[in-house]
């Protein structure tokens, strides 16, 4: 093997390496007969393929790829040549090299077999795998300094090609899905689940190449930087074709190609070249742009994923913990054993998607019963499972022939449950992991069984995660299960394995994961104290759960915890899980176009609260000539009423009320950034405090931020607010009235002497007064104007005793 003097993994550390553009359309500009096959050139004409790799390299391209694309034995046996496969690719990166000189890399290129994987076609992942490694093979012996992976539609096939990349050689591999501008490969992967599944099995370089232009390719690669830290590459067409006199033509120009330079260089592309329709001078002015831009590039830091085929899910590092449902396991389930013996999926798919229906994000799939043949059912389960449901998988066996069945099936980034601490199951699973890119479940037990305490579960989890980083998995594809015991038969040690768990995460900083049920067994009512335990699991930092996702004790206890950990932002799911749901579909508007009326517009971005969009709305209406006046009565404040009207109705919940007061608020700011005094008149000046010896200000600071979106002048005291510095302030600012708040009983004796004093002092205000133990009878008895039982109806209140209800 002849080993290149340069370091392909280390330039691109260093700068932005520009790749070559077309090879097939400048191959037919110079003689390549329609129909012709373009690799066999490599052998009839090698001197006109060099010339077009000689002109890439003067136009400054720092990569050259071989003429090689459709040299697999499947491609070449269309034009007879499935015999001549290792000499037509060792030829395409001789020439590549010969153009190359001193300065350029060459890179072997591989494309699709144009054979559909397993179960969809008939290819097994082995054959592909074959049939990938011939050219590999090739591109090593001939001394190539990477390998390029292009045009892949199908995420597993492209697998198959990175594995095989592995197999057969130590070279750089950048690999490349095509997308389409529905934002999916044509087999339904998107950029993020793409990137997920490459970065699991460690590629160098991930990307896009062909099927858009720069701008469709920017897009997704944003998308592929949400998931991974890995360098970028974007190969862009010369935008999308068009007929022109019955041929297609790229109309993108040389200037277009680089608009998007500076956005790609801050998204982490470390190499940019040209697809379908790039010519020399297209590479020339990437080349030349490239010249001004700083070279080095900080990677951001690696996150936990697992993916599908058509989607991805976040794994600990603060994500929310995921559900893996349990279900599909034989364990005392008669007749899924039974089926599993006669080789069919029913009961396997109906179980996929009633636990995603359900709630699960994640499915484990256990197929070990005895008269099983487990590495063929579970083979055919993952094809069953990845048929139904978009979840990724956990392959639950400890059976490493069963589970690399089951990985070169999978389509997407796998779970691995479990290796456990005994040599020989590191042995054997930790190399499975790395080879197929899957994440690991780590068992704390090992040849001696579990241990008693938490410290010594640790000492396990840690030989586990140092066997397992130093084969290479990293460090956010491991998780440690810390074992559930079976609280009936070990009362005492059911704390300890929740010791472990929080020890684990402290001095190892890797996530973890429970068979969660399991704590029950042997005892009535399982649910009562399985859900009971999770809940404590998830205080403990749970970021794995495997559970019945369709036990809605479990569920509850689960979407409950997220809320409290503040890991379910605004109770979203909470909300759309628990309220009455067919009240808030109905209630919900018909989508409003972007040709509706500003004003339209602006109300609906209120109900949204969509707090991004609406700065730009308010600019738009001032640009239409509306004032800031008409702007808040005839846009933003129909909306906030319409909020009022939904959580008048449950129908919406604080959460969202609150975003809607977010919204207003930045609206709001927007208009004074503009209009500054001309905003016109408050409505009028309101005082707010919470009262002397009372220090909950929630509800108070909702009042006071809803007041004012609705156009009062708030002045706020805050909380713990004698009640001489309220009738000091009232008289100082000549508020038109005073808004008091009180969450105690306790406290609710200063409320009344607050107004006692305004009056004494004789300010003359209205009073309002609210807070949770506050009743009308009792705002009554003290003398108040007005009650308010929440703080929208605070501000309709405020409004018509103030005679301002409707401008
Ligand atoms: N850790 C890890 N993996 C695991 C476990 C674990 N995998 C298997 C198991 N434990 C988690 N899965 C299950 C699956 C089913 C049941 C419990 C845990 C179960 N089955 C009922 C029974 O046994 O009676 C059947 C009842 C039913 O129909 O649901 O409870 O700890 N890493």
């Amino acid at each position: 093997m002849k080993a290149s003097m340069k370091d392909f993994r280390k330039a691109i550390t260093e700068r932005i390496l520009v790749l070559d553009g077309a090879m097939g359309t400048l191959l037919q500009e110079r003689g390549l007969a329609p129909g012709g096959c373009p690799e066999e050139m490599n052998l009839s004409a090698p001197e006109v393929v060099e010339s077009i790799h000689r002109d890439y390299a003067l136009a400054g391209a720092d990569i050259l790829v071989a003429n090689s694309f459709g040299g697999s034995r499947s491609k070449l046996a269309h034009y007879g040549l499935e015999g001549r496969v290792f000499e037509i690719n060792m030829k395409a990166v001789e020439i590549a090299r010969a153009a190359a000189g001193a300065d350029c890399f060459v890179a072997g290129s591989i494309g699709p077999t144009g054979r559909f994987a397993m179960p969809v076609g008939d290819a097994d992942f082995d054959e592909l795998v074959d049939i990938f490694g011939e050219q590999v093979r090739a591109f090593a012996e001939a001394g190539a300094d990477l390998l390029s992976l292009e045009t892949f539609l199908d995420i597993r096939e492209l697998k198959a090609a990175v594995v095989a990349s592995r197999q057969f050689s130590d070279l750089p591999v950048m690999a490349m899905m095509t997308f389409d501008d529905g934002g999916r490969s044509v087999l339904g992967t998107p950029p993020e689940a793409a990137a997920v599944t490459l970065d699991g099995i460690g590629v160098d370089v991930i990307g896009s190449n062909c099927g858009l232009g720069v701008d469709g390719i920017f897009e997704v690669l944003q998308k592929m930087r949400s998931v991974t830290s890995l360098p970028l590459i974007c190969q862009a067409n010369a935008g999308l074709p068009v007929l022109v006199d019955g041929e297609t033509v790229f109309p993108g120009t040389p200037e277009e190609m680089t608009a998007y330079h500076e956005r790609l260089c801050d998204l982490g592309v470390r190499v940019i070249g040209g697809c379908c329709g790039t010519t020399p001078s297209h590479i020339s002015a990437i080349a030349k742009a490239l010249g001004s831009f700083p070279g080095t590039w900080s990677a951001p830091p690696r996150k936990g994923w697992l993916s599908s085929r058509s989607a991805v899910v976040a794994l600990g590092g603060g994500a929310p913990c995921a559900i893996i449902g349990e279900r599909i396991n034989p364990t005392g389930k008669k007749g899924y054993s039974e089926e599993l013996r006669q080789g069919k999926t029913r009961y396997i798919r109906a179980e996929a998607m009633e636990q995603i229906q359900a709630g699960a994000s994640l499915l484990d799939v256990n197929c070990g019963a005895p008269g099983v043949d487990e590495p063929v059912a579970l083979e055919s389960a993952v094809y069953a499972v990845s048929g139904v449901a978009s979840a990724p998988l956990v392959l639950d066996s400890s059976d490493p022939v069963a589970l690399e069945r089951g990985l070169k099936a999978a389509d997407g980034k796998v779970l691995i449950n479990s290796v456990s601490g005994e040599p020989k199951s590191l042995e054997m699973v930790l190399p499975l992991a790395k080879k197929y890119g899957a994440a690991i479940i780590g068992l704390a037990l090992d040849g001696t069984g579990i241990p008693e305490t938490a410290e010594g579960r640790l000492a396990v989890a840690r030989s586990i995660v140092d066997a397992a980083l130093s084969i290479g998995i990293a460090r956010e594809d491991i998780l440690i299960d810390c074992l559930t015991l079976t609280v009936s038969a070990e009362q005492e040690r059911a704390m300890e394995t929740l010791r472990a768990l929080r020890q684990v995460k402290a001095e190892l900083g890797v996530g973890t994961v429970l068979g969660v049920s399991n704590i029950s067994f042997g005892l009535p009512q399982r649910p009562v104290l399985s859900s009971t335990f999770f809940a404590m699991a998830l205080e403990a930092g749970l970021d794995a759960a495997i559970i019945n996702p369709k036990d809605e004790r479990m569920m509850d206890a689960f979407r409950s915890a997220m809320v409290l950990l503040n890991k379910d932002v605004r109770a979203e799911n909470y909300i759309a899980h628990y309220a009455d749901f067919s009240a808030v579909e109905s209630s919900r508007p018909v989508k409003v176009p972007e040709s509706a009326a500003i004003r339209d517009r602006l109300a609906a971005a209120i109900i949204e609260g969509d707090k991004d969009g609406i700065v730009s709305m308010v600019d738009q209406a001032s640009a239409e000539g509306l004032t800031p006046m008409q702007v808040s009565n005839e846009g933003l404040l129909p909306g906030l009423e319409e909020i009022g009207r939904r959580f008048g109705a449950n129908q919406i919940f604080l959460p969202q009320v609150m975003l809607s007061a977010e919204t207003m608020h930045a609206a709001f700011a927007r208009l004074k950034e503009s209009f500054g005094d001309d905003m016109g008149p408050s409505l009028g000046k309101i005082l707010m405090a919470t009262v002397e010896g009372d220090i909950h200000d929630i509800g108070k600071n909702i009042v006071c931020t809803l007041l004012e979106n609705h156009g009062f002048e708030v002045i706020d005291l805050g909380k713990n607010v004698p009640a001489a510095r309220i009738v000091a302030a009232a008289r100082e600012h000549r508020v038109d009235a005073v808004g008091l708040s009180a969450l105690m009983t306790t406290t609710l004796a200063q409320m009344s002497h607050a107004i006692e004093e305004l009056k004494a002092a004789g300010v003359k205000v209205f009073t309002m007064v609210g807070g949770a133990v506050v009743t009308p009878e009792y705002a009554e008895t003290i003398g108040a104007d007005i009650y308010a039982r929440d703080a929208l109806e605070a501000v309709a209140k405020v409004k018509a005793i103030l005679g301002v209800a409707k401008p």
